[in-house]
């Protein structure tokens, strides 16, 4: 007899269209093999599928296989057409009598009308397809849950003229020609996986090739597959990706484990890239690198997502996720990987600054407005508004705390565990920690907070020194404050690394001490010192929370000078300005001389890397200073800031010519010294043009027209851009001439116009918004200008509200061809509630203009009235 009971198939939605973690239900049937045969065509293509599917335990459920927008054409269960099917919403659901069959269904489906760019589409004359979270339900009916791993042994057909390359997961098995003009391909991937990991292009591309010797000695064939015209931009992605794959070995004892590893760059695409097995699709800016057209960002960044997406293999594909809510468990584990990764290619310190600066631009505010979320969540209503910086890179935050907790040989104990228990299997975050408990043999019972409570914690911390006693007193308190469904939070456990140096003579008094603080105060006694103590907290940054110290500006400018961690030594520099600022933006008091001696000592430390130098004495953004102040005023904070950079530009004049005239050598080279001297000297460039500097339009000219690479001549637009100079015009002319067609630059050319500081930038960004190149339908483009604009605070501020007419108009525009690029694009009006009453009605106006678009999609629905809420 059958068990009816206990079996439901989907998590089931609840009546408001919201899917709850805890509905968890392990699917009703398992497809351990599925046969896919495609009949490519980008108007109609056939897609045939036969799943052997399997009764999973006793229920008399019927097999339930998720679609979207498709009809089935047949449907055969073991060989025979039936038709006792029924579609139950986008479902097709097929009562089944025995404990396994061969379920067959046709559809078709059409490429080229999918704007979406979820599922089976169209690029740039190919076809692509994009499954994760849930668009292969778009291109056949299947259990579309990450939880239901297949075989997959796939077909391709179709016209060898138009499409000569044909490419999907796993290893070749076979291809030929047919009559008409036509052609096959067979593909075979012996590694179960869910469908969120399928693949498959067709297209005329060209390759370069590469090959790796695993550790264990298998050679793998490595392809990158671009447009023939880019091959020549793909040597760059290449090494990456065979540093990567030994990095992994090397590091984390992870081999690769087919014969043949594709990327594919595709131009339009709604992230950066995805880990299909085997056939990793990339957005073409993460791939196409040479000097004259991507800067020294570019091409760190394509190194990091080829490493990211490559180290995925391992956390996500061999182990994947058992539901949507522990996306962190693949996205957290790998982008700390491959943090790791830059870190070693070049300065690990610079690196941690960025992936900070990073985390404070997008994740901190997420964590502090109303679309705050665990980074394993309890619900959501589309599971494409949860690819956050809280699943990624707060995510990637809490493994760094693991592993700095269990250090470094109990991390790696933790993580061999974890992939060899898990290997195969669709696990949770919670399988994880468990790992790192038992081989670290810690309890992490509390730090498991750090999954299920949003916000970002405040740390306040106090050092008071009793000099008759020789002893100093560290007071420190926590708070997580409240965020949407969690306005009481329990205390958290912090792995705070501080240390104390003596104030007169610069010592270290002890070593670096690792406080787990993990109760909501707490007080630290250090004996024998003598000394007047400075307390740097938090080093390396080794919890993501925010400090609230009471420390002075002496004591900021003597540790921005001193302290022996490179980030505590950034972040004493980034509180000094920051304080600086605030007080100018709120009080209009205006000193400048704490920041600029600071600054000055730090020019001329010539112990220090440049690339680290740069970095320190750039100021804190627009944004980051209103993210500090109880009401955002956009203006003050701009003022405040720009008559800094004036003042630090002309009180330390001789200094920047000075770093500006340290140019490498040579022609270029992507090299991390070079990069570092090619970094300062366009911080340099933009100080000596914020002093107001007779020449600094012309410097910035001669560098725009002598640069030898994009980095040099893009670090020179961006000074002229926000400038007023006859050059301005000209450079941007000249740079859009040169660059007509090449999508990825021209998408530079927007940017950099919707992120000027000047006044006019709003009406210029409309302008932009009806320039011939400028169009929705491609993510990048719309993310060069729309997403830009977004990012610029004091534009998109505008008191008239033209930027949030703008922006709603925009998002209004691309919801109806591509709701996930639109609904990611939202979050600067989510903000409404951080401004005056006179922005915030106008801001929370447009929120309510959005929500009552007929057709809205599901993915904004859910961004704005979580916004509004
Ligand atoms: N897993 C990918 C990110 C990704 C997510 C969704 C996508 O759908 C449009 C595409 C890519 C990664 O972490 O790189
Ligand atoms: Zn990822």
């Amino acid at each position: 007899m059958l068990d009816v009971s206990h079996a439901i198939a989907q998590p089931a939605p609840a009546s408001d269209g919201a899917i709850s973690r805890h509905d968890y239900r392990p699917p009703a049937w398992t497809v351990p093999e599925t046969r896919l045969v495609f009949d490519l065509d980008p108007a109609t293509t056939r897609v045939t599928a036969t799943l052997s599917v399997a009764r999973n335990g006793e229920h008399a459920e019927p097999l339930r296989l998720d679609g979207a927008g498709q009809e089935p054409l047949a449907v055969r269960v073991d060989g025979v057409a039936v038709n006792d099917w029924r579609i139950e919403g986008e479902q097709l659901v097929i009562p089944l009598s025995g404990d396994a069959h061969a379920i067959e269904t046709e559809v078709e489906i059409a490429p080229e009308r999918n704007t979406q760019l979820m599922g089976l589409y169209a690029s740039g004359g190919n076809l692509c397809t994009q499954c994760e979270a849930e668009g292969f339900r778009r291109i056949t009916y299947f259990p579309d849950r990450p939880d239901v791993l297949s075989r997959y042994a796939v077909r391709l057909v179709a016209d060898k003229a138009r499409y000569p390359v044909l490419l999907a997961n796993g290893d070749p098995v076979d291809a030929g020609d047919l009559p008409d003009g036509r052609h096959w391909a067979e593909w075979n991937d012996p590694f179960p996986k869910p469908s969120y990991l399928f693949a498959l292009v067709a297209g005329d591309l060209a390759v370069n090739r590469g090959s790796f010797t695993t550790q264990s000695g298998r050679d793998v064939q490595l392809g990158i597959w671009v447009r023939a015209a880019d091959i020549d931009k793909t040597h760059h992605a290449l090494h990456a990706l065979k540093l990567s794959m030994a990095w992994d070995e090397r590091v984390y004892g992870r081999e690769y484990d087919l014969d043949v590893f594709n990327i594919v760059a595709v131009d339009d695409f709604n992230f950066g890239a995805m880990e299909n097995k085997g056939l990793n699709i990339f957005n073409s800016r993460y791939i196409l690198a040479d000097p004259d057209t991507a800067t020294d960002y570019d091409y760190d960044a394509i190194a990091a997502v080829v490493a990211h997406e490559y180290f995925h293999n391992w956390s996500g594909n061999r182990i994947t996720c058992r539901d949507w809510f522990q996306l962190s468990l693949k996205e957290g584990f790998t982008v700390y990987r491959d943090q790791g990764f830059s870190a070693d290619q070049g300065s690990a310190a610079v690196k941690r600054i960025e992936d900070v600066r990073g985390l404070r631009a997008a994740q901190f505010p997420e964590d502090a407005g109303p679309l705050a979320h665990p980074v394993r969540p309890d619900s959501y209503l589309e599971i494409s508004n949860f690819y956050t910086a809280t699943i990624y890179n707060k995510g990637a935050e809490l493994i760094r705390m693991m592993a700095t907790i269990l250090g470094p040989q109990g991390f790696r104990a933790g993580t061999d565990l974890y992939f060899d228990r898990f290997d195969g299997t669709a696990a949770t975050c919670e399988d994880f920690v468990a790992c790192m408990e038992e081989a670290g043999g810690v309890n992490l019972g509390q730090f498991r907070l750090w999954y299920s409570q949003a916000g970002t914690p405040r740390v306040a911390a106090s050092l008071s020194h009793q000099a008759g006693e020789g002893r100093a007193t560290l007071r420190l308190a926590q708070h997580v404050p409240g965020t949407p469904g969690q306005p009481d939070k329990q205390p958290m456990v912090l792995p705070l690394k501080l240390r104390l140096f003596g104030g007169e003579t610069g010592r270290p008094l002890g070593p670096e001490q690792l406080v787990l603080l993990d109760q909501p105060a707490s007080t630290i006694v250090f004996d024998g010192i003598t000394e007047r103590p400075v307390l740097s907290i938090n080093r390396g940054f080794s919890t993501p929370v925010i400090i609230e110290s009471d420390r002075s500006a002496r004591e900021l400018a003597f540790l921005s000078a001193h302290d022996d961690d490179p980030f505590a030594r950034y972040e004493a520099m980034q509180q000094l300005m920051l304080d600086t600022l605030v007080a100018a933006a709120v009080e209009g008091r205006a000193d400048h001389d704490a920041v600029v001696t600071a600054v000055a000592n730090t020019l001329a430390d010539a112990d220090l890397d440049p690339a680290f130098v740069a970095e320190a004495v750039l100021l804190p953004s627009e944004s980051f200073i209103g993210d500090q102040l109880a009401s955002v005023d956009p203006e003050a904070i701009f003022r405040a800031r720009e008559d800094l950079r004036g003042a630090l530009g002309r009180r330390l004049s001789d200094q920047w010519r000075h770093a500006y005239d340290q140019a490498p050598a040579g022609p270029y080279v992507y090299t991390p010294a070079a990069k570092g001297l090619r970094r300062l000297r366009s911080v340099a460039l933009g100080y000596i043009a914020a002093s107001g500097a007779d020449d600094a339009a012309r410097l910035a000219f001669r560098q725009f027209e002598t640069a030898d690479n994009m980095t040099d001549r893009q670090g020179a637009l961006t000074t002229l851009a926000s400038g007023q100079s006859d050059e301005r015009e000209a450079a941007l002319d000249i740079f859009y001439n040169r660059y007509a067609g090449n999508g990825l630059v021209i998408d530079k050319w927007f940017q950099t116009q919707a992120l000027s500081s000047r006044d006019d930038t709003g009406r210029l960004v409309e302008e932009l918004a009806r320039h011939p190149d400028f169009t929705l339908a491609n993510p990048n483009r719309a993310r060069s200008l729309v997403g830009a604009f977004g990012a610029n605070q004091r534009a998109f501020n505008a008191a008239d509200g033209s930027g949030y007419r703008f922006l709603a108009d925009q998002l209004i525009a691309l919801d109806r061809l591509n709701p996930q690029t639109a609904a990611k694009l939202l979050p600067p009006l989510a903000r409404w509630r951080r401004f005056d009453a006179g922005r915030s009605g106008l801001m929370r106006g447009e929120l309510e203009r959005i929500v009552a678009t007929p057709g809205l999609s599901k993915d904004m629905f859910e961004q704005v009235s979580k916004s509004l809420g």
